[in-house]
């Protein structure tokens, strides 16, 4: 699983989301297996406790798609209200499976893909019975170069590799297909490409109708030892310097955020937030901050509780 891994491994991916897909349906709460090899922190999978064993009668496997055709590189998915599940490949396809376990494309966004990028996370609106709104977190293609960026360099150097990820509303037509015209770009998370790692991407609401979205620090942990990547040096790519975005009270990535979409296609900032709007040097929408690369969380509905998984050391 990208999250995990420097360099994604699709064929890990697909099996591990292939679970998952039959957990969801089962029984509501999912529990999946961690443990995978991180080949920049030696000993850090030696150090994870066995994973405690789940009540085999609490779950129901039920499978729903198999295999590469119908899943992709499968990164996230949302179960709709009859039981009908969208799920996403980081490839930029959305899959419609539907709750008899026939799976169709239902669309494909134009994505960029260096490293983990591409499209995460998917979420459907808590009104979707009446509105067919999907929201996606994905990375558009803009005019990025390909391969990877310098390591080192000045500021010059680095200015092409500028980007961002867009969480965007779409609406899903009658017939189950994406309709790309209908996208809203509810809020842009800028970013630096061409280095790994680290987009996070899950989507999910509370029960006020909140939109909680992960983001991932954006990166590279590979050369610092298995300490944090905090290089100051500066002819360095700052995608070595976690300090400008998980460390950084105004910067998007590294973090929790909660916005309310509004029916326009944009957001408020709900009451709550860590920083109240206007504070000097934050963002509003942060919710909670200094993560590495939160790939998966559910938001409770009943008690509002965040759950979170948070890749890393
Ligand atoms: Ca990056």
């Amino acid at each position: 699983m990208s999250g995990l891994s420097g360099r994604p491994r699709p064929r890990q991916k697909w099996l591990r989301w292939l679970a998952v897909l039959g957990l969801v349906v089962g029984g509501g709460a999912i529990s999946v297996p961690t443990a995978a090899a991180h080949p920049g922190h030696p000993g850090h999978e030696e150090a994870q406790a066995a994973p405690a064993a789940i009540p085999a009668g609490d779950y129901q496997q039920v499978q729903l798609a198999l295999g590469s055709a119908e899943l992709g590189e499968a990164m996230s998915l949302a179960v709709l209200p009859d039981r009908a599940v969208v799920h996403t490949a980081r490839d930029g396809t959305v899959r419609y499976t539907d709750a008899a376990g026939n799976t169709k494309s239902a669309g494909k966004l134009d994505v960029y893909t260096h490293d983990e990028e591409g499209l995460q996370g998917i979420a459907a609106d808590p009104n979707f019975q009446s509105n067919r709104y999907l929201y996606l977190y994905y990375s558009p293609k803009l005019s990025t170069p390909g391969g990877d960026a310098p390591v080192t360099g000045n500021a010059a150097a680095f200015e092409p590799w500028k980007g961002h990820l867009n969480l965007s509303r779409f609406t899903l037509k009658a017939d189950n297909t994406l309709d790309l015209a209908s996208e809203k770009v509810v809020l842009e998370v800028p970013n630096d490409r061409g280095q790994c790692c680290h987009v996070g991407g899950d989507i999910d609401f509370d029960a006020q109708g909140n939109l909680y979205l992960t983001t991932g620090d954006d990166t590279n942990p590979f050369e610092s030892s298995g300490y944090s990547p905090i290089d100051e040096r500066t002819d360095r790519n700052p995608q070595f310097d976690a300090q400008r975005s998980s460390g950084n009270t105004n910067d998007l990535r590294g973090k929790v955020l909660r916005i309310k979409p509004t029916a326009a296609g944009g957001y408020t900032v709900p009451s709550g937030n860590l920083f109240a709007p206007g504070t000097a040097r934050t963002r509003p929408e942060i919710y909670a901050m200094g993560f590495r690369n939160p790939f998966r969380m559910s938001v409770d509905k009943a008690t509002g509780i965040v759950y979170l998984g948070d890749y890393g050391p």
